[in-house]
């Protein structure tokens, strides 16, 4: 097995669960990590060796073979760039970048350079997604007609919920569809292997303006300040959107993605109807896939090494009845991309690459382009 040496920029929720994932695969060694204020202090937390606060220093000095980037949008073009351009493989997280040019020309690059790149779409490594793909791919729910569910959370709900995913000059224009929708078209694309042609979305804000915290508070940790502690500032993204999707068969799609419903803290579900069946998943019952028919019972695929095919298969590590989830999928994504890394395999994966990230960024754009004109809007081939 491949010994590679890896450096992390960003060490917030999501840094985190990339180190405890990759720890899992045995095979990387996390050299350094890189965060602004306290580097040291915070590798040292992590039981990572060294710690910088310049992402140049570490790669410059380091020269490990993949970077992952887990800071927000606004800064991952120019890691990426300064990565790629010493001929470091590149593991982004999701979406790509802030905008679709910095999308556009990171997998220009990526591509006309041969760099072995990957966005983590973590969602299309749950054995049941790939499951269902294995399905559609055998034709057992014949054309696809209907593509539909969504992805809800509870997060933002409170005013004083904050997070640098609300300032659109660190995030992009889109919030909760770039966020997390990208995530539902990302694993409605992959299972069903059509591309989406046309979109028609439409936004709601319902917090006007929140309470920023003048003091750092991590996501998800529902530490509450005091008043005087909050500054009032106003929202101009979405924390919620419907869309609605015309894919290249004549498929017909809709999604509903909110980040303020109250009691959903991270549910995402795939329902598609075909000319012979069915079948729907939802990620707080992750381990199941439902298939539905009209001639004969229902079923419910588990997740069980013995009974799914080869593709489920390739993303399962315990026999059936000991349940994976959310961090396994990290694991199992990060563990496809490191074998192309370290094969210097720049061909198409069931993993993200660059120029998926691109593919979703342009829908990204063609969604917040109709939510501002009101109508259908065709997304950019990518
Ligand atoms: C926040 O909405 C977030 O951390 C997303 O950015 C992730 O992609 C998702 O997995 C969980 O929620």
């Amino acid at each position: 097995m491949d010994r590679l040496r890896t450096c992390i920029v960003g060490i917030g929720f999501v840094g985190a669960a990339h180190i405890e994932a990759l720890r899992r695969l045995g095979n990387v060694e996390i050299c350094a990590v890189c965060t602004r204020e306290n580097a040291q202090q915070t590798a040292d937390a992590y039981g990572v060796m060294r710690g910088y606060e310049d992402f140049r220093q570490m790669l410059d000095e380091e020269k490990p073979d993949v970077v992952h980037i887990c800071t927000p949008n606004d800064s991952h073009y120019e890691i990426a760039m300064y990565a790629m351009q010493r001929g470091i493989a590149v593991v982004c997280e999701k979406p790509l970048s802030r905008t679709l040019e910095e999308a556009r020309a990171l997998a220009h690059y990526a591509k006309t350079h041969n760099i072995v790149t990957a966005v983590n779409f973590n969602c299309r490594f749950y054995p049941q997604i790939l499951e269902a793909k294995s399905l559609v791919e055998s034709g057992a729910l014949g054309n696809i007609r209907t593509i539909s569910g969504g992805y809800l959370q509870d997060w933002l709900f409170q005013e004083t919920d904050y997070s640098w995913r609300l300032e659109p000059e660190v995030s992009g224009e889109s919030r909760a569809f770039a966020d997390i929708g990208s995530h539902w078209i990302d694993i409605a694309e992959t299972v069903t292997g059509l591309r989406a042609t046309e979109v028609f979305a439409d936004f709601e804000t319902f917090l006007p303006s929140r309470k920023k915290p003048l003091k750092p508070v991590a996501s998800f940790s529902g530490v509450a300040l005091k008043q005087e502690d909050y500054q009032e500032i106003p929202i101009t993204t979405e924390d919620y959107c419907t869309a609605l999707f015309r894919f290249e068969n004549g498929a017909i799609g809709n999604c509903t993605v909110s980040q303020m419903h109250a009691g959903r803290k991270n549910q995402i579900q795939l329902s598609l109807s075909g000319s012979k069946s069915s079948l729907f998943w939802d990620s707080d019952n992750s381990n199941e896939l439902w298939l539905g028919y009209r001639e004969q019972f229902n079923q419910t695929a588990i997740k069980d090494p013995t009974l799914l095919s080869p593709l489920a298969r390739t993303a399962i590590a315990y026999p059936g009845g000991h349940v994976e989830g959310y961090p396994d999928t990290f694991k199992q994504a990060f563990r496809a991309m490191y074998g192309a890394i370290a094969a210097k395999d720049t061909s198409k994966h069931v993993f993200a690459d660059f120029s998926d990230g691109y593919r979703k960024m342009a829908i990204v754009d063609a969604v917040v382009k109709s939510a501002k004109s009101g109508g259908w809007v065709k997304i950019e081939e990518a």
